[in-house]
């Protein structure tokens, strides 16, 4: 029975990160009412939620950050090149407080159903501190916000100290002296097990599948980025934002299997030394052909061995069952190097898997480790985990998780066939995870802005993807991935991480540049491809993404192989 007296407004945006942050200032800006909900008791997402000591952001926080205002981005300084989670907490509590963002959000509520009401051209959204009537329902409930349902036999029986990397204390955890246990080697674990190593009396990774990481070498913002930056800061953000990633990269259109010996140790040599994700960028075959990403492998499995004193340990930490880059490569400051420290093991649960936990702490197949305190750091429910969490109806009633039962489905990632008035910012069917989320969120932001303007103007009340243009785009997207090697992993990309969750490439690979354009040229034409009100904005109609999808930045000598990928799985006409 829905609320005779809802709290009514223009738009209600699900989420105070920093996509229902903007979204909140940008529709403010564009004349339309909006108020946020959100279920923490402060801004900043990720960064309210994920606390576990070590929690730092891996993109340059120099293009991790708003680009939308010059004053804002004039007189915030970051105090190293990678911001640890505090920083980047008063950095999203600053933007809260300069756009006066606090007094349209409504925390400690968590919206729990969303249904449309046809008849009234309304969404009616159900919290659990009370209820809302919106026009427009926008979910910027983030990608990685619902921590996976991962449980053990016996958890319930262990007596001592539980966290979560993902829920972590407010007032931090002191561990001096204990004997800790963490379960996960993912990046949440590969950034907070040097620091707690350090604290500890003794501590057990349990490890079941081995990730690549390269070092930040973080520290200050290095002379000639802040220099780039200053010069000119709207044309930093833009080169930002034409890459593939969204962030700097230097990416080369080299191919590794077509380069010297010596000159491909030179380049990774360089990009190894620089830090961070660069070494993404080196050559362009790395995520195509699996000759080139052998390459790259082997001198990661190499920088591995020079870190990790027991070659045992070492081969242990070095990943073999997936390509590189195709689970979320880490980014971490002395991980390897905790390995040598006297406190801390390795249990290799290929070898030996968790049966169960004791009242004292972790049994394996293979023996029984006692623990003071353990910590969860086994990931999320990625990309879908929280719009599947919201009992969200569309039009006649249908349940936005049968639509998705089979993976999740959107036009552009921004909208779902028979949702109407319902956006996703960086939804699945979107770059999102696959690049720089701010550069991502704003692209995502300001696109539906225009769009909720563009209706305004033209009188329309009602907007819906189209259900032919949800499935090219669907088609298209999987176009996009299918030559790379990039659904090869168990990963979380794939749902892989989750039981019973459909196994589906999520994310966009085409690229943020490549993505942008084409949002562009939808709203240029129309809003092609999707059904507006009882009139038009221009042409409308569906998009055919399925016979040309674009893939720019890929050297020729690479094309046989896409063009034979995509053949075989359907993609192109043979
Ligand atoms: P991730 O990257 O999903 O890592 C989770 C880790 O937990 C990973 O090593 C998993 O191993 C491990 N895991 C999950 N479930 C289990 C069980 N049941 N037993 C043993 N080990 C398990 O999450 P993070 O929080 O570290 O990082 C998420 C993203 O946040 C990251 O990519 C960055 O973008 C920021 P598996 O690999 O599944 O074998």
């Amino acid at each position: 029975m829905p609320d005779p007296h809802p709290i009514t407004t223009d738009a209600l945006i699900v989420g105070a990160g920093f996509a229902g942050m903007y979204m909140l200032h940008k529709l403010r800006a564009s004349g339309i009412a909006a108020q946020v909900v959100e279920a923490g008791s402060g801004v900043g997402g990720t960064w309210y939620w994920n606390r576990y000591p070590g929690a730092r952001v891996d993109i340059q926080s120099l293009e991790y950050s708003f680009g939308f205002d010059a004053d804002l981005e004039n007189e915030w300084r970051w105090t190293e090149r990678y911001a640890p989670q505090p920083e980047l907490l008063r950095y999203a509590d600053h933007v809260a407080d300069r756009f006066d963002l606090r007094r349209d959000i409504a925390f400690d509520t968590r919206v729990t159903a969303a249904h449309w009401d046809e008849a009234a051209g309304r969404w009616q959204v159900t919290t659990d501190t009370g209820a809302y009537a919106c026009r427009y329902l926008i979910l910027a409930t983030g990608c990685l916000s619902i921590p996976t349902d991962v449980t053990f036999p016996g958890i319930e029986s262990y007596a001592g100290a539980l966290y979560r990397t993902s829920r972590w204390p407010h007032d931090g955890v002191d561990f001096s002296g204990q004997r800790v246990g963490i379960i996960g080697t993912g990046s949440s674990a590969i950034q907070s097990i040097p620091i707690i190593a350090a604290q500890a009396a003794q501590l057990t990774v349990f490890q079941r599948t081995p990730n690549y990481s390269m070092p930040a070498h973080n520290g200050p913002i290095p002379d000639a980025d802040f220099d780039a930056w200053a010069q000119d800061p709207a044309a930093y953000r833009a080169a930002s934002r034409d890459t593939i990633g969204g962030f700097q990269n230097e990416a080369s259109e080299a191919l590794a299997t077509l380069t010297a010996p010596a000159d491909i140790r030179a380049e990774l040599e360089r990009r190894w030394a620089w830090g961070g994700f660069r070494i993404l960028g080196a050559f362009a075959d790395t995520a195509i052909d699996p000759a080139a990403n052998r390459i790259v492998h082997q001198f990661i499995a190499e920088k591995i061995r020079a870190q990790v004193a027991d070659p045992a340990v070492a081969d242990l930490l070095t990943p073999k069952d997936h390509p590189f880059g195709t689970k979320r490569p880490c980014v971490d400051t002395g991980y390897y190097a905790a390995f040598n420290r006297a406190n801390v093991s390795l249990v290799d649960l290929h070898a030996a898997p968790i049966s169960h936990f004791t009242p004292t702490g972790i049994a394996t197949t293979a023996q029984s480790h006692d623990f003071d305190a353990i910590v969860l750091a086994t990931g999320f429910d990625a990309m879908t985990g929280a719009i599947d969490r919201i009992d969200i109806r569309g039009v006649g009633g249908v349940r936005i998780k049968d639509c998705w039962a089979q993976g999740p489905r959107t036009y552009l990632g921004l909208m779902v066939a028979g949702f109407p008035n319902m956006f996703t910012i960086t939804g699945p069917g979107s770059p999102s995870v696959l690049t720089n989320m701010v550069n991502a969120i704003e692209q995502h932001v300001e696109w539906i802005a225009d769009c909720l303007v563009a209706l305004g103007s033209h009188q329309q009340t009602r907007i819906e993807a189209s259900a032919e243009a949800e499935s090219q785009w669907c088609d298209h997207v999987r176009a996009a991935v299918t030559p790379t090697m990039l659904p090869q992993a168990n990963s979380w990309y794939m749902g892989a991480n989750v039981p019973g969750k459909p196994r589906m490439f999520m994310p966009y690979a085409g690229g943020l540049n490549t993505y942008t354009t084409i949002c562009n040229q939808v709203a240029a034409k129309g809003y092609e491809g999707f059904v507006v009100g009882s009139g038009d904005m221009g042409a409308h109609g569906a998009r055919d993404f399925t016979s040309h999808p674009p893939m720019p930045d890929i050297p020729p000598s690479l094309l046989p192989i896409i063009v034979e990928r995509l053949t075989a799985a359907g993609l192109m006409p043979a």
